[in-house]
């Protein structure tokens, strides 16, 4: 089943170097692909749509602070499942409780800062993608 995700390298992991290493273990999965990539500064309203689900949480103006803090890196990825693919590679989004060899668990301590976002279902892939690349076919 191919699919597409939308990953975002997130502030912390474009601070600390990290770009490289996050996107490395995604290209050596067999049969996926990057297909579109883009770095950007998120504003607000933007991010207020990507996290529409969390506004009003107590942890979401300083999601919001920390996502708009610097740069980003926007990935389309396409492949073989590659919905819960990322999402398995990046690990549980407290990097605490991530399994050592995933990318929130060897590099992560902070749960705000916990490096990459991977869409996390169909829906959410469609509607992230729009937002993010809307000029995508
Ligand atoms: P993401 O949406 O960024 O891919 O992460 P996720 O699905 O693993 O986690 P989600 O529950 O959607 O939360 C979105 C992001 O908000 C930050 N967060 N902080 N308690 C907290 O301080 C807290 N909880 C979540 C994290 O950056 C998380 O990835
Ligand atoms: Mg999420």
């Amino acid at each position: 089943m191919t699919q597409r995700t939308l990953v975002l390298l997130k502030p912390d992991a474009v601070r600390r170097g990290l770009v490289g290493e996050v996107i490395g273990r995604i290209e050596r999965k067999a049969g996926w692909a990057i297909t579109a990539l883009e770095m950007r500064s998120l504003d607000r309203a933007l991010l207020e749509q990507h996290y529409g689900e969390h506004v009003g949480r107590p942890f979401y103006e300083p999601l919001v602070e920390f996502m708009s803090s610097g740069p980003v890196v926007a990935l389309v990825v396409e492949g073989e499942r590659v919905i819960e693919g990322v999402r398995q590679l990046a690990g549980p989004t407290d990097p605490i409780a991530a399994a050592p060899g995933s990318i929130r668990g060897d590099f992560g301590t902070i749960v705000r800062e916990n490096l990459i976002h991977a869409s996390d279902s169909e829906e959410s892939a469609e509607r992230e993608l729009k937002l993010f690349f809307p000029g995508l076919v």
